[in-house]
């Protein structure tokens, strides 16, 4: 076997999401997202950036799945955006708006390249902040099933590979931050702890609800997973006491006993309960039967890892800080641990106890100072630097026989990065916004080998 090689089956692709690459935000009947108006309100976004026309994928799909299959992967990971299917949040289907996912779908498949939908990425419909502020409303949950059905009835018969919700602690505990400035849509400052933890127990629900809505909405057999972005503890040391350290560190941190808890063992972890004492979510009878449904795989978008020791503290463990010269790439939080997709792995199969899970890196990439040279080329060879080594630690967990399926890199174009706007590059294919060519980086080339070859290159 050649070093560093994958699987013959597994699972290579790229990952996007609607707002961050569609643009079209008024087209064929898509009303408001939370995010329109986030970007809309002045001082949100750097430089004012908005999504309105983002990458203008609604149009340029074709080009771009071009691209995708020219790259050699044949799983394309994207997000289908709320505000075209219902565009006041509940009620009558806009059907223009399934058309177009339709239409994104059937060419994906005219390139031999299958769909894997996440069914919400942040992009909420705004009628529902405005009705009942989105996820602080228990009723945001039923609101998203129905949701969920209405496009799983209508797109199950082209697309079996389902994701719930993107990484729930972006849009809640960063959407409605207690007494702080949020950083996400709907950037409502509430309160209290308990109501950022309120709101994220409704999303974790809803979680649930939308696993039930897809099986019972799928026309025939499906996945199903949860894409998480829980916070890896990483032992510093690769000895049994700072393993355990680092496992014991994972379940406290706030969105891992909070989310993937109880998504995977059907209880929140009791060391946040106590930690959070009165602040904990109020949970009613039948929440977490509802939130702990059976899942065929789960997806981690894995960027960062805390290293974690082993201390003679009363914890046990001390979660370390990064000192001021750690290498990042170009995002402040954007340190380079490698080693942290392994241990995400085996923190699902050890911590949380679920070594039959599939597992699927759903997003890993970075951003870099990409420079677009005169000879019209990009070498991101800091990007390539990064990917390699988070690739290696993929294939190890492999390697010990770890259930990983599969990579989805994160992104197949720079595109609108949220509050950072256009102003922080993801992709491996360069987008130059003014006139909208797609430039492949040198990175895009090496994917591509590493795909071909089936290793790391
Ligand atoms: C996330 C989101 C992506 C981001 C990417 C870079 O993980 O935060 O899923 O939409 O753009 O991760 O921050």
């Amino acid at each position: 076997m050649a070093s560093y090689s994958f699987p013959d089956d597994f699972t290579w692709g790229v990952a996007t999401a609607s707002y961050q690459i569609e643009g079209a935000v008024a087209e064929d009947g898509r009303k408001p997202s939370v995010w329109d108006t986030f970007s809309e309100t002045s001082g949100r976004v750097l430089n004012g950036d908005t999504g309105e026309s983002a990458c203008e994928h609604y149009h340029r799909y074709k080009e771009d799945i071009a691209l995708m299959a020219q790259l050699g992967i044949k799983h394309y990971r994207f997000s289908i955006a709320w505000p075209r299917i219902v565009p006041t949040g509940i009620g009558p289907v806009n059907e223009a708006g399934i058309d177009f996912y339709k239409r994104l779908v059937d060419c994906l498949q005219e390139h031999g390249i299958t769909p894997h939908a996440t069914l919400f990425h942040w992009d909420s419909p705004q009628a529902l902040e405005d009705r009942y502020g989105s996820w602080r409303s228990r009723e945001m949950a039923q609101a998203y099933a129905d949701y969920v059905s209405a496009v799983v009835s209508r797109l199950g018969d082209r697309i079996t590979h389902w994701m719930t919700i993107n990484e729930i602690s972006c849009f809640t505990h960063m959407g409605y931050a207690a007494n702080q400035i949020p950083v996400h849509a709907p950037g409502t400052t509430v309160k209290t702890l308990k109501e950022v933890w309120q709101t994220s127990h409704h999303a974790v629900l809803a979680h649930g609800l939308g696993c039930q809505a897809i099986r019972a909405a799928s026309p025939g057999p499906c996945s199903v997973a949860l894409v998480d972005n829980f916070t890896t503890t990483v032992p510093l040391i690769e000895s049994s006491e700072h393993i355990a350290a680092a496992q014991k560190a994972f379940g406290s941190l706030m969105s891992n006993g909070g989310i993937i808890f109880p998504v995977l063992t059907g209880a929140y972890n009791p060391d946040l309960l106590e930690k959070l004492g009165a602040d904990a979510p109020d949970i009613q009878d039948g929440d977490l039967e509802n939130i702990h449904q059976p899942l065929d795989a789960i997806g981690l978008n894995i960027y960062f890892g805390s290293y974690v020791q082993a201390s003679d503290n009363q914890q046990g463990y001390e979660v370390l800080d990064f000192p001021v010269g750690y290498p990042r790439m170009h995002m402040p939080w954007l340190h380079i641990v490698p080693e942290s997709i392994y241990w995400s792995i085996r923190h699902i199969s050890e911590t949380l106890g679920r070594p039959d899970l599939p597992v699927f890196i759903t997003e890993n990439g970075c951003a870099a100072q990409d420079e677009l040279r005169p000879d019209g080329t990009v070498i991101d060879s800091d990007r390539i630097m990064y990917l390699r080594q988070h690739l290696k630690s993929a294939q190890r967990a492999i390697s010990e026989g770890y259930p990983l399926k599969g990579y989805f890199l994160w992104t197949f174009m720079d595109n609108f990065e949220w509050a950072w706007g256009y102003d922080r590059r993801f992709g491996i294919i360069y987008t130059d916004y003014p006139t909208q060519a797609r430039i492949p980086k040198v990175s895009y080339h090496w994917y591509s080998e590493c795909i071909r070859q089936n290793r790391v290159v």
